[in-house]
Parts: C-alpha cells; structure tokens; sequence
C-alpha cells in the first residue's frame, strides 16, 4: 500500500538535548510539501560535525534529529517536484544547490545562500518541522536529518544518482570523502607531479591524499601525531608519514626541508589554529596554496603576518570540497563506479541503525574511521 500523501511512524535517532546519548524513538514524518522530498534512508554515515551537534560546538535548536552523510530512496515528492521521483536513489545534500542565487550562478562558488549552516533554523525552507515525536515538533539539522528511517528534504537539498550505486559506501560522498577529495582536486587544483602535504589523517585527511593522488601528485606528504594512522594513509597514496613529536624544530621547517624550499600544496584536516599556521608556513613562499579544510572553534580568531602572503601564497577554505552539490554528487557517484576512487578504505564500521550510540564511541576514541549505519 503507497504511503504518499500519509504521516509515515517509524524509528529515529532523537537527540533531547546537549551531551546526552541518542535515543531510538518512535516519530512521526509528515509527507513533503510543495518542492520537498520524502525519503526512505538505507545507510548513513556517522561524522565529526553530528558530534559537534551533541558537545555543542555546532549550535542546534533541541530536540534535534541529527546526520547529514546519507543514502535512500524516494518514497514520495511534493507538488511541483520535477527533478527526483519515487524509487529514485539519491543522496541528501546539507549544501543545497537552488541555481538561482548569486553564489549558485557564479561558476565556482558552492555556498548557496539557501544553506542552513550559518544560521541552523532546524526547520524546512517554509520554517516548520516534518517531525514529531511524543505530540513535539521536532527540529531538522542541516536540511538532511538523517539519523531517521524516513526524512523530508527540499528538492534543492537532494540529488539522483546511479541505480547501480551501492548506498552503504557512495554515502560518504555526502559529506567526508567530497570534503577532502575536493580540497585537492577542486579548491587546491593540485597538479601533476607537486608534492603536497596533509595534516590530520582521519577519514577527510585521508580523502585529501586520495585527491592529491587521483590529480597526479609526485609526493604526499602525510602528517599525524597518531603513528597508527600511517600505514591507512600509505595503503591511500601517502608517499611518506611524519609524526611532529618526532622532531625538535617545527614541523613547517622539516616539511621545508623535505620538500628543497616548501610544498606546492598544503591541507590542513584538524580544526587547530596552530595546524592552519604550521601548513600556510610549510607551503613554498611565491607560489604555495594551502587549504584550510578543518572547522576551528568560531569564536576564536587567528592572526598571521600580511607579509606570507605577500610573497605570493595563497591561503584558501571551503565547505564540501568546493563542489557545487547538486551539480557534483552524482558525476563523483560515477567516478566512483568508473573505479577512479576508492572508499572501502575509509569505512572500518557497519552497524545496524539502532546501534547509533556504540557508533559515536567509535568514533569519539578514534578507533573508527567512518561508521556506516544501516536501517
Ligand atoms: N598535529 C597533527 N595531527 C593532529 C594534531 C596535530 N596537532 N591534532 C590532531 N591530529 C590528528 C589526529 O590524530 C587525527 O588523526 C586527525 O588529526 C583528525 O582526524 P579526525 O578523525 O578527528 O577527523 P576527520 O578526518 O573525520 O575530520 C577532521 C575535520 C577537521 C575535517 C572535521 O573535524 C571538520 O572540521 N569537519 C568540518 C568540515 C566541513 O566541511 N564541515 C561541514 C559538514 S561536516
Ligand atoms: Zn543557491
Ligand atoms: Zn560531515
């Protein structure tokens, strides 16, 4: 029997309030309104910035249904939908891509102001909630909400993609492995033959070497006070590994030194403001472009000497590897099955959905590098 057009109940992941565990809930999911998606989530990915949602340094609104690294189905669409149907495999996209705003219409940005990260709402476009729980509105996070067996999406925050795709590792190109691939391939444009450097190897670090290696790199470089996190980042592309703590003078003067005058590209994948210094240094004076690609507490600000700049560098950031979400996801879905990429490495856990809590401490002791969830 179609459930279009009905209040679907089912399981969701719901989070009460600040550093609390999740908790399995029975919720109510509304059908889509006009230019909204329903859908029917198959896996899902457990990232740094959920967390961040439960020690609040992301700010959301409570109760909160949380995730944004997802696969599913289309179970049903809003009146004036044209680009997704019922059955479609899609991803969530928590940068939605609307094509009409200036950032949507300038050839390389990707921060579509429709996005809700600036200022999280928790609501759809229209300000209300499609979910309930114990008679309460419950709030959305970034659009996605996926920490739910069912979610609602705009249309702008969704995109179709290969039937063939299997969702439980193409899922991580929601959020992580896009992250780090696209700061080499798009925002660093890393070229043929560089030598580069990546500070942090968790799973985006990691997505960072696998672009250095997909556009062509000579060396990379890789960068971690955690030796276990070596031989992952070699078994990736690393050329070489350095620990910090196994030097006496900074790290930016080893990499220096290593690379005859500084690297062509560096990345930093952690979110510290010392990091962020260390790779701008690292990277050669005239015409070294290093990319911030980890989020650092906001309430703190960096300063840095004009001068490293005026030599030449050039110093970026950007949100989802740079790519136009929409636009993007799909064609990285097929690179994918074209084999262009690997993403295996980067998933060392499956876990049903209701085991959500056990997949956080994974990932809080730094034992996992991406947990898949399964519904
Ligand atoms: N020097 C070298 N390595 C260090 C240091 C240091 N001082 N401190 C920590 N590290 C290492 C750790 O040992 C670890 O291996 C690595 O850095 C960090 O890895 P993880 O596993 O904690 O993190 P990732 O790879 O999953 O994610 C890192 C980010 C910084 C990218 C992430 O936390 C983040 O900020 N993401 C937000 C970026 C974004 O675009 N967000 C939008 C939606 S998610
Ligand atoms: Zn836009
Ligand atoms: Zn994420």
């Amino acid at each position: 029997m179609s459930t279009a057009g009905k209040v679907i109940k089912c399981k969701a992941a719901v989070l009460w309030e600040l550093q609390k565990p999740f908790s399995i809930e029975d919720v109510e999911v509304a059908p889509p309104k006009a230019h909204e998606v329903r859908i029917k989530m198959v896996t899902t990915g457990i990232c740094r910035s959920d967390d961040h949602v439960v020690n609040g340094t992301i700010f959301s609104h409570f109760p909160v249904i949380a995730g944004h690294e997802a696969g599913g189905i289309v179970e049903s669409v809003g009146e004036g939908v044209t680009t997704v149907k019922p059955g479609d495999k899609v991803i969530p996209l928590f940068i939605p891509q609307c094509g009409k705003c200036s950032t949507c219409k300038h050839p390389e940005g990707n921060y579509c102001l429709k996005n809700a990260m600036g200022m999280p709402r928790g609501t759809m476009q229209d300000g209300t909630s499609r979910f309930t729980c114990k008679g309460k509105p419950v709030y959305h996070f970034l659009g996605t909400s996926t920490f739910s067996q069912y979610t609602v999406v705009n249309e702008i925050s969704v995109a179709k993609i290969d039937a063939a795709a299997p969702l439980e590792k193409v899922c991580l190109i929601g959020c992580g492995f896009t992250t780090g691939y696209g700061s080499a391939v798009k925002v660093a444009k890393v070229t043929q033959g560089s030598t580069c450097a990546v500070f942090g190897l968790g799973g985006v670090g990691l997505s960072a070497i696998i672009g250095c290696k997909a556009a062509g790199a000579a060396r990379i470089i890789g960068v971690d006070i955690n030796k276990d996190k070596f031989a992952k980042a070699k078994e990736v592309g690393a050329t070489e590994c350095i620990n910090p703590r196994d030097y006496e003078k900074p790290i930016q003067e080893v990499l220096q030194e290593m690379s005859g005058g500084g690297v062509d590209f560096s990345f930093e994948v952690i979110g510290q403001h010392e990091t962020m210094m260390a790779a701008l240094l690292c990277c050669q004076e005239s015409y070294g472009v290093s990319v911030i690609v980890g989020v650092s507490s906001s309430s703190q600000e960096l300063s840095m000497n004009p001068m490293l700049l005026l030599s030449g560098r050039t110093w970026k950031g950007a949100i989802f590897g740079g790519f136009k979400s929409r636009d993007s996801v799909p064609k990285l879905v097929a690179d994918f099955m074209a084999k262009k990429f690997p993403l295996d490495p980067l998933i060392t856990h499956v876990l049903p959905f209701e085991k959500i809590n056990e997949g956080f401490d994974l990932l809080r002791s730094g034992k996992s590098i991406r947990t898949i969830l399964t519904f």
